[in-house]
């Protein structure tokens, strides 16, 4: 099995996506998701000029010891660029492993521990009534947890909020989340701290008095808050009790999320912006968290992530894999292999990709009654269309920053 073509390949059905693709010899073919929104061309580069050209003639069946070639022989360790440059390789070994063995990959990883994957999806909307309707769209579209953003007063545009949000056909596009926008500098959004406090809790009285105590709701602060803050936040929250409280600290400081912990009991979600264990170190074994966030894409490959994942299991920490629009079809089913296989698996976020996007990648998962599964195809089960992916090329396009209303750059 002797990889002999390297080829990465950029198309932007409605957003960008980096894929590469590797061909053995012998004719099997394996494809691995690198996508770094908003920075994707960094990660095209890392492939192209830097790791594509060491894996030609080199045998597809070492996995481990692919993976630890590049992670050390490039002495410069860590960060989401050589990370996701890692995992694009990873997932294209498992998949070509899993072909050249006519097995699903999550066969290969010990077989499946579960009959599927609960997911959760994004239900938002600038006021309560739009969040209703788009949290009544989402349970008839089978999700049985969803995670809950709203607009909050005072503020013109905010992190969460779909333009689409009720999954009406609006030019192919189901659920328009996707917050990386098109064009040469990133938008400017506002952000109010102490407005954003007090508005939350509210929502989620109301979502619990119409929609009642059973449905699991999950709520992202994307990395905005002081551990003090964050404290207030989990503990303002827990009479509606949250599935999880996401990103409530950037933690990148890990041993903030001990204040964190001593003031509230709403289980906390954090690191779908690490790339390694090392970023989890501490909050794993200080149990400062209750979910791991990580996407494969992002975390170095299934290979890497299993070992955080491990790792997590022995403190009863379990997965709550990333799953954006921006992880391709074939980010995703890693995802997936991966969280059918392991004990400690404990949600998966699920938006749904574009008709768009479903025309370039061909996919083996499915989604019914709330539940994924990654299907039975051998190796990952995602296909890409070389014709379709040309038809839709590179275009730049950023994420968003925050300003306070002094003018102050804010985390997003
Ligand atoms: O903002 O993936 O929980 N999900 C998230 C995402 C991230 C995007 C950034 O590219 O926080 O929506
Ligand atoms: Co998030």
């Amino acid at each position: 099995m002797i990889i002999d073509k390297a080829e990465v390949i950029v198309t932007s059905p409605g957003r960008n996506f980096v894929t590469l693709r590797l061909t053995t010899a012998d004719g099997h073919v394996g494809i691995g998701d690198g996508t770094l929104n908003g920075r994707e061309l960094a990660v095209v580069s890392y492939l192209r000029d830097h790791v594509a050209p060491l894996l030609i003639g080199s045998d597809a069946s070492r996995i481990e010891d692919t993976w630890q070639f590049l992670y050390r022989s490039a002495y410069w360790r860590r960060g989401p660029v050589t990370m996701a440059a890692i995992a694009a390789v990873d997932m294209a070994l498992w998949d070509i492993k899993g072909k050249a063995a006519g097995m699903p990959v999550y066969q290969l990883l010990g077989g499946a521990s579960r009959n599927g994957l609960m997911a959760y999806g994004h239900a938002s909307g600038k006021t309560n009534e739009e969040l209703f309707d788009s949290i009544r769209a989402h349970q008839e579209l089978g999700y049985r947890s969803i995670r809950v953003q709203t607009g909050v007063p005072g503020l013109k545009s905010i992190y969460g909020i779909a333009s689409n949000a009720t999954f009406e056909a609006n030019d192919g596009v189901r659920y328009d989340h996707e917050p990386a926008q098109r064009g040469a500098f990133p938008a400017e959004e506002d952000w109010d701290t102490r407005s954003y406090l007090r508005h939350i809790p509210t929502v989620f009285e109301a979502v619990r008095n119409e929609f009642g105590p059973e449905l699991p709701l999950l709520h992202d602060a994307h990395h905005r808050l002081t551990p003090i803050q964050a404290a207030q936040l989990g503990k303002s929250l827990e009479p509606y009790d949250l599935f999880w409280l996401e990103d409530c600290t950037p933690a990148e400081n890990q041993e903030a999320l001990r204040l964190v912990r001593q003031h509230t009991t709403t289980p906390l979600a954090i690191g779908e912006i690490f790339n390694t264990v090392w970023d989890y170190q501490q909050i794993i074994r200080e149990q400062l968290i209750d979910y791991v966030r990580s996407a494969v894409t992002h975390t170095g490959g299934i290979s890497h992530l299993k070992k955080v994942l491990d790792y997590a299991s022995q403190y009863q920490i379990k997965s709550g894999m990333h799953g954006p629009t921006d992880v391709s079809p074939v980010g995703m089913a890693a995802a997936m292999h991966l969280g059918l296989a392991i004990h400690n698996f404990g949600i998966q976020e699920y938006m749904q990709h574009s008709a768009q996007t479903d025309s370039v990648f061909k996919q083996s998962y499915s989604w019914s009654n709330g539940f994924l599964h990654p299907g039975n195809e051998p190796g990952l089960g995602v296909t890409l269309d070389v014709d379709e992916a040309g038809k839709y090329p590179y275009e730049q396009a950023y994420l968003p920053f925050n300003r306070l209303a002094d003018g102050t750059v804010h985390d997003w």
